[in-house]
């Protein structure tokens, strides 16, 4: 095992960021505490909602200035300056798909076609999108439930993402885990997890994987800001520094966990500098600039492939839905403090903004980036419900009980190592 005690230079890797912005959360109390018993998301299911895209026909003027400012800077870091113009194209049609397959998503839900719950990344999808666009041969990423926008990022299917949701046998986990439980080991991506912080020592166990086989590469792991009190993510980052595992946790600050604000649930404002208690490098930065996301994610994951430096890098972001089909998102939050969000702050938008100043957009472009997604998404609906359910012998496989060693197995899952 390796053990390195040399110590990692704290904020060396932190740029200066603003205060995080002040959210006007209301404060009124939430049942998401666990008092009121929870009724299945079926009981709790919203009446059909007409209007599915998100996408704000208005854009502010000053939101317009301010997002053309802020992406000068970013767009001259080398990451950003070396994207051709279709990269660039790519990351806005990605981030659209993401959009679209989650609005479709929601339809199936709506229609009663999904079991357990569904967590939509809407509003999110620049953090997905920058990450995906920027891992290498030999990263890897890992991360909660809120798992199919970084799913779709990495190359899965609708088809495999829109099957699983619905408990269908061409899922990407052959139907078995749903939505929650993304999984695409060929590309690295090791899910998909409900237990809050759950994956942030499963992420820092495949950096250190990495390590121990002495290949270069990191892992990202994805986790809410709702994750960060949690033990389990505190004896992670102790193991992370003390033994320099190429891990960066990457806290995706949606300000809210369920119902509760980050300002109800957290001590300090910027939760990346808790690193400074582990001598780990932070940063800090916003989650709706895809430019911002890749400099700084990409500089941190740098850093850990090649000096061996964990960090955290938190960027904040906003989800538009409820914490999950089951929230009815009325007690915890204003209809104004989400419109803000949809009319001036929002990803895709800001991106085509951007790119439309750049020439590399125009109206016709993006209205067939638009259709393709929303065609696909359609596609990937009519595959899952033609799609058969696992037979009932699927329920003894890919279960714990099967051995691992390369004699024994009999799961045919894909193990990390096979991946190095
Ligand atoms: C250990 C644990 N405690 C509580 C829960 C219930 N729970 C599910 S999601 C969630 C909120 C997490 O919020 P955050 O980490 O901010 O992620 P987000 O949903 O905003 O993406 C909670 C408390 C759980 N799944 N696991
Ligand atoms: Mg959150």
């Amino acid at each position: 095992m390796t053990s390195n005690k040399s110590k990692n230079t704290g904020k060396a890797s932190a740029s200066k960021t603003p205060s995080p912005e002040k959210r006007t959360a209301a404060t009124k109390a939430v049942t998401s505490g666990g008092k009121k018993k929870a009724a299945s998301p079926k009981a709790q299911r919203p009446k059909e909602n007409k209007r599915v895209s998100e996408r704000s026909p208005e854009f502010s003027k000053a939101a317009r200035t301010e997002v053309l400012e802020h992406n000068k800077t970013y767009v001259k870091d080398p990451v950003n300056a070396s994207l051709s113009k279709e990269d660039k194209i790519h990351l806005y049609r990605e981030m659209i798909r993401i959009r679209r397959f989650e609005e479709r998503t929601l339809r199936v839900y709506q229609q009663g076609k999904v079991g357990g719950f569904l967590h939509l990344y809407i509003g999110q999808e620049a953090i997905a999108v920058a990450c995906a666009s920027i891992m290498e041969a030999n990263d890897h990423v890992i991360t909660a439930y809120r798992d199919h926008g970084i799913g779709l990022a990495v190359g899965m299917s609708m088809n495999e993402c829109m099957a699983e949701l619905q408990g269908k046998f061409t899922g990407c986990s052959k139907g078995k885990g749903g939505s929650m439980h993304y999984f695409a080991p060929d590309k690295r991506y090791w899910g998909g997890h409900g237990i809050v912080a759950g994956q942030t020592p499963l992420g820092l166990g495949l950096a250190f994987a990495l390590k121990y086989q002495e290949v270069k590469g990191c892992c990202v792991c994805m986790l809410g800001e709702g994750a960060v009190n949690q033990g389990v993510f505190h004896e992670s980052l102790n193991l992370a520094s003390l033994w320099r595992i190429p891990v960066v946790y990457l806290i995706e600050n949606n300000g809210y966990s369920m119902g509760t604000s980050q300002a109800r649930s957290s001590a300090g404002a910027i939760l990346a500098q808790r690193a400074e208690a582990y001598e780990m490098g932070w940063d800090h930065g916003n989650g709706n600039s895809i430019y911002e996301v890749r400099a700084k994610l990409a500089k941190a994951m740098k850093d850990a492939r090649d000096n061996q430096r964990p960090s955290i890098v938190e960027f904040m972001t906003y989800r538009y839905r409820g914490h999950s089909m089951s929230d009815p998102d009325k007690s915890y939050r204003t209809k104004e403090e989400i419109e803000n969000y949809k009319k001036n702050k929002d990803p895709i938008t800001l991106f085509e903004v951007t790119l439309r100043e750049e020439g590399i957009l125009d109206d016709e472009a993006i209205k067939s980036i638009h259709a393709d997604a929303t065609a696909e998404a359609e596609r990937s609906a009519q595959f899952a419900d033609m799609s058969p359910f696992p037979p009932p012998e699927e329920l003894m496989t890919d279960i714990y009980w099967e051995s691992d060693h390369p004699k024994q197995r009999q799961s045919k899952g894909t193990l990390f190592f096979e991946t190095l």
